[in-house]
C-alpha cells in the first residue's frame, strides 16, 4: 500500500457532531442503526446508518408525519421527544420513546429503519421517561424506564401486563437514575443507566442480575464512566447504549458535550453522540474515558459521502437534515411554490413566538459559516441561529433593508441595520472560536452580514456566542441554523453550510 493510501491513525469523536443526544444503537448483521432525541423539532428522531460505527449517514427521521408526532404550540422548547430506544426483534425494528408534550410513552415499528415507521402504539400504563425494550428467551417484552422501574408489556397492543415496580435506584447519593438499557450478555442481564443529571456530574453506572427483572447487583466500580472533575475537553458523559463492533469488541455510544472558553465553559452544539471502547473485566464493563480521537478501527471502514455544502432546494422533498420548530403547518413550508426555491409563509411574528416558521439544520462544527439567498418579496424573513424562543440571533431582510437582531432572555434588541438594493440578498453568518480575553473568553463569536455582489462578506454585527449556549439558556437541545419567515411569504433559493478550519 502506498504512503498516501495509509488510513489515518485516528478517527474523530464525536462520531455524530451537533445536537444529537441520547443515542440508542442497534446492530443487524453488518449494519448499525442509531437514533437520537429531537425535542421540539419536526420531523422527529433522526435515524442514522453505519457499517463501521464511526461513519454515520442520516437516512431519515422516524417521526415524519403528524399522525406520529404532535408538538403542540404551547409545548415549551426542550419538551417533545425524549430519549428513544431502538431495537431489532423478530424481523422488525422497534422504537420506543416519550413525547413529553403529547401522549407520553409510545412505540413504533418498521421493517426498514429509513421508514416508513408505523403510527404510534400508545403505552398509557408505562410511567416516566426514557423507556427501554428488551425481550427474554420466552418472548416476554420488558419495558424499563427512568427511576429505575420496569413493567412487562405487550408491544403489539401497548397493554401493560402487571404494575410497574422499582428494580434499582442507582448509586446511593447519585441523582437522576435514568436512561436505562437492559441486555442479556453471557450469563447475566446487564442494566446500564445514566446518573448524576445530564450536566457536569453525568455518568454511566451498571448493575447485573440473573433475570431481566433482577435482583440487580451494582457494579463495585460505579460509575463505570464519568468525566466529573476530570480536566477534559469532553464533559457531561452519560446516557450510553452498548454495541458490538464487527470484530466482536464492545463499545458504547453515549452523549457528551464540548464546552469552550473560560471556566466553566459554554457548550453551544448541544449534546453530541460519541463512541467509547468497552472492555470486560470480571464480568463488568470497563470504560477508560471518552477522547476526541479514536484509534482507527481494525475493521473495514466505510466512509460516508460528505454532505454537499449547498442545498439548492431542487428536490420536492426536503433532505431529512432540515427540521422545523414544532409542527409544519400546511402551506407554511414548501418547495413547490417556486421551482428550486424554499418558500416559507409566516405564522408567528418572530422567532420569539412558539409558532415561528423556521427550517434549519443542526450546527455541527465549532467553526462554520452559512449563507442563504433570500427574496423577501413582500414579507420579512432571514437567517437565524436558534437555541430556543428566548435565545437566538438573526439577520433579517425586508425589501430594501437588512437588520440584525439579538434575543437574549427577556431582551430583544436590533443591533444593526443597513439599506440594501430592493430584491434578493445573500445573508450570512460566520461562527468562529472567540479570540482569547482571559477568564472571560467565551466559546465563540457569531458575525452576521451580507455578501456583496463581488463576493465579499460585509459584517454588520459580531455577537458573543455564550448567550446561545446551554449553560446560559438551559434545556436539552443545541444550536440550529436556518431560515425563517417573520411576515408574509419569503423565498430562499439556496442554503450553504460549511465547516471552517479551527484556528
Ligand atoms: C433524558 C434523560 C437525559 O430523557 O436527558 O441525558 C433527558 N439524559 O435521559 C433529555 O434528553
Amino acid at each position: 500500500m502506498s504512503e498516501q493510501l495509509q488510513p489515518a491513525a485516528t478517527v474523530p469523536n464525536p462520531v455524530i457532531p451537533g445536537f444529537h443526544p441520547d443515542p440508542s444503537v442497534c446492530r443487524v448483521g453488518d449494519d448499525y442503526y442509531l437514533v437520537c432525541s429531537s425535542f421540539e423539532y419536526f420531523p422527529g428522531i433522526p435515524v442514522f446508518h453505519s457499517r463501521d460505527l464511526v461513519n454515520w449517514t442520516q437516512i431519515g427521521n422516524a417521526l415524519d408525519r403528524p399522525s406520529q408526532l404532535r408538538l403542540p404550540r404551547d409545548m415549551p422548547s426542550s419538551g417533545g421527544i425524549y430519549a428513544p430506544t431502538l431495537r431489532h426483534h423478530d424481523g422488525r425494528f422497534w422504537l420506543i420513546v416519550t413525547n413529553v408534550g403529547d401522549g407520553g410513552n409510545m412505540l413504533f415499528t418498521a421493517t426498514d429503519p429509513a421508514g416508513p415507521w408505523s403510527d404510534p402504539v400508545r403505552l398509557p400504563g408505562v410511567p416516566g421517561i426514557d423507556p427501554d425494550l428488551a425481550w427474554d428467551e420466552d418472548g416476554t417484552c420488558w419495558c424499563t424506564v427512568a427511576g429505575v422501574s420496569q413493567v412487562r408489556i405487550d408491544p403489539t397492543t401497548g397493554e401493560t401486563l402487571g404494575e410497574p415496580y422499582r428494580i434499582w435506584s442507582g448509586t446511593p447519593g447519585a441523582m437522576a437514575p435514568e436512561a436505562p438499557h437492559l441486555y442479556r450478555i453471557g450469563d447475566h442481564w446487564y442494566l446500564v443507566i445514566a446518573e448524576g443529571g445530564t450536566e457536569r456530574s453525568h455518568g454511566v453506572s451498571v448493575a447485573r442480575g440473573r433475570t431481566p427483572s433482577g435482583p440487580f447487583e451494582p457494579c463495585p466500580a460505579n460509575p463505570v464512566l464519568t468525566h466529573r472533575g476530570i480536566a477534559s475537553p469532553i464533559q457531561n458523559t452519560g446516557h450510553a447504549d452498548l454495541v458490538q463492533a464487527p470484530d466482536g469488541s464492545w463499545w458504547m455510544v453515549l452523549l457528551a458535550v464540548r464546552p469552550r472558553g473560560g471556566t466553566p465553559g459554554w457548550h453551544v452544539l448541544g449534546r453530541e453522540t460519541f463512541l467509547a471502547p468497552v472492555e470486560w473485566v470480571d464480568g463488568w464493563p470497563v470504560v477508560g474515558g471518552v477522547t476526541s480521537e479514536l484509534p482507527t478501527p481494525a475493521w473495514p471502514l466505510h466512509p460516508a459521502v460528505a454532505a454537499p455544502a449547498r442545498d439548492d432546494f431542487d428536490q420536492a422533498e426536503l433532505h431529512p437534515r432540515w427540521i422545523s420548530v414544532r409542527e409544519r403547518p400546511e402551506g407554511s413550508c414548501t418547495t413547490k411554490e417556486r421551482s428550486g426555491w424554499l418558500t416559507l409563509r409566516a405564522v408567528g411574528a418572530s422567532l420569539d413566538d412558539n409558532d415561528a416558521v423556521f427550517v434549519g439544520r443542526r450546527q455541527q462544527h465549532l467553526a462554520c459559516r452559512a449563507r442563504t439567498l433570500i427574496d423577501p418579496a413582500d414579507g420579512r424573513g432571514g437567517l437565524a441561529v436558534r437555541l430556543d424562543e428566548e435565545h437566538h440571533y438573526e439577520i433579517e431582510a425586508a425589501d430594501g433593508e437588512v437588520k440584525v437582531f439579538a434575543r437574549i432572555g427577556p431582551l430583544r434588541t436590533e443591533v444593526a441595520t443597513r439599506p440594501v438594493p430592493a430584491g434578493a440578498v445573500v445573508l450570512g453568518v460566520e461562527i468562529a472560536p472567540e479570540p482569547p480575553r482571559g477568564a472571560r473568553t467565551g466559546p465563540d463569536t457569531l458575525s452576521f452580514g451580507i455578501e456583496e455582489h463581488n463576493g465579499t462578506f460585509t459584517v454588520l454585527a459580531t455577537l458573543a456566542g455564550r448567550y446561545l449556549s446551554t449553560e446560559v439558556a438551559g434545556g436539552f437541545t443545541g444550536r440550529v441554523i436556518g431560515m425563517y419567515a417573520a411576515a408574509g411569504t419569503v423565498h430562499f433559493d439556496r442554503f450553504d453550510y460549511e465547516p471552517l478550519p479551527l484556528p
